[in-house]
């Protein structure tokens, strides 16, 4: 029997995630992550959702600003640590990169969630990334999911 001719793939037209995670503090941030992929595991989004690592928290913004613009996104969730130290760099690394997803996501009106644990201590980013006070990964997850129906509504679009 002729094969018949295979169909032509089908466009998803779920929406498509971005975790940008950073590396520095990686033993935290690797909690953050997994708890990010385990809401979107939940809601059976993973095939939907990509991830890219970056060096630290201060790379964010770039690959945010990037990511946001291409249009590929709904939402872009950011995942990163940033610890007080005994010098000022905190101020700068923390202080940039939420001014950096902040003007991301205004300019471009696409979601970026801000998953940046800013603590004085190990411990405390610790308790925040899955161990005492809840997973703010799994907490960055859940905003972008409700973001994108969100701005669904806004822009006329039913997800639902
Ligand atoms: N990056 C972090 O993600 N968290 C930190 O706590 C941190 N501190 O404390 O220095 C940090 N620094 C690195 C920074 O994000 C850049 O990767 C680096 O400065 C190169 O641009």
């Amino acid at each position: 029997m002729p094969k018949s001719p295979s169909k032509p793939a089908k466009k998803s037209t779920q929406p498509r995630y971005l975790i940008v995670v950073a590396r520095f503090n990686e033993m935290i941030t690797r909690c953050l992550l997994a708890g990010a992929e385990d809401v979107f595991r939940e809601a059976g989004l993973t095939p939907n959702v990509d991830t890219l690592w970056v060096p630290g928290c201060f790379e964010i913004p770039t690959v945010a600003s990037q990511a946001a613009r291409s249009g590929r996104y709904a939402a872009v969730v950011t995942l990163g640590a940033v610890i007080k130290g005994e010098t000022p760099h905190f101020d700068f690394v923390a202080g940039e990169c939420a001014r950096g997803v902040m003007d991301v996501t205004v300019q471009t009106g696409v979601p970026v969630i801000f998953g940046v644990l800013t603590t004085n201590t190990v411990e405390q980013a610790l308790n925040r990334s899955g161990i005492k006070y809840g997973n703010k990964g799994r907490d960055a997850a859940h905003a972008a999911i409700e973001m994108t129906s969100t701005m669904a509504c806004l822009s006329g679009d039913s997800l639902t």
